[in-house]
């Protein structure tokens, strides 16, 4: 089975079109590439109607998690809880904006029973025109911040920071993971190459998100980054603790 985690803050907007837009994508991909999935989806303190929302359209649905933390805690924390109730064999890390297609979890799936590696990555940058608009800033500062890490870590990786992505369960229930906000993408990836796993990237589009609005602070997220390239650094060439 495959476990689809779901960091939701305040998307009441998205969560209306997840029958459409979510759930016949994924029923498809269950048919053709003959997996079960579950859903988890984990509201983290919303102030909107996230929770009633989610449950509303979920209620027939055997197949769904939802959990709920009262304080808002990060898009870390809150894949951290997703990733100690769910039961798959396989776990994929997703948007709940969808600017991620969900039609493109078939190309994690399809990679991974390719190459059986420990975590499959969608990065869209491995090829050009995939990114759907974004602003100069932001791609300035992500495109920096991955050269940093690439130069760092090795591994060839074009893209530490998507949530797009397909691990092994086993490999993420043995690692320690510290970060609490949008740098947890990042942490895993670091760890997963500096303990010697396999990762694979495969070019997927980001789109530009339809609904609602992005909560990413990108100073505050520029920080994080920086400090945890710091722990990078600490662990690998000084063979110290992550911490
Ligand atoms: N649990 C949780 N999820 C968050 C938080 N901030 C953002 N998210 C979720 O993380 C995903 C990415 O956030 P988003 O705002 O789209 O950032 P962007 O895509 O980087 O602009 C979405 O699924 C959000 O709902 C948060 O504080 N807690
Ligand atoms: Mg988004």
């Amino acid at each position: 089975m495959i476990s689809l985690i779901f960091p939701l803050y305040n998307e009441q907007e998205n969560i209306t079109h997840y029958p459409t837009d979510l759930f016949p994508i994924i029923d498809d991909i269950k048919k053709s590439a003959g997996e079960n999935f579950e859903y988890i989806f984990i509201d983290d303190g919303s102030r909107d109607e996230t929770v009633k929302k989610i449950q509303e359209i979920t209620r027939s649905r055997t197949d769904v998690k939802i959990l709920v933390h009262e304080k808002n805690s990060g898009m870390g924390t809150a894949i951290k809880t997703g990733l100690s109730a769910c039961s798959g064999d396989l776990v994929i890390t997703m948007d709940a904006d969808l600017t991620f297609r969900p039609v493109d979890v078939a190309i994690l799936i399809a990679k991974y029973q390719e190459t059986h590696a420990d975590c499959i990555s969608g990065s869209p940058y491995l090829e050009k025109g995939l990114m759907e608009e974004v602003t100069p800033f932001r791609l300035i500062m992500s495109k920096s911040v991955n050269f940093l890490y690439r130069m760092l870590l090795g591994g060839g990786i074009t893209c530490v920071s998507p949530i797009f992505r397909l691990y092994k369960r086993n490999v993420l229930s043995e690692m320690e993971i510290t970060s609490r906000n949008f740098e947890i993408n990042a942490e895993i990836i670091s760890k997963l190459i500096i303990g010697g796993k396999t990762v694979v990237e495969v070019p997927v589009p980001l789109l530009k998100r339809k609904y609602g609005e992005s909560k990413i602070d990108i100073k505050k997220e520029v920080k994080n980054y920086i400090l945890l390239l710091y722990r990078i650094f600490k662990t690998k060439y000084l063979h110290r603790k992550w911490v």
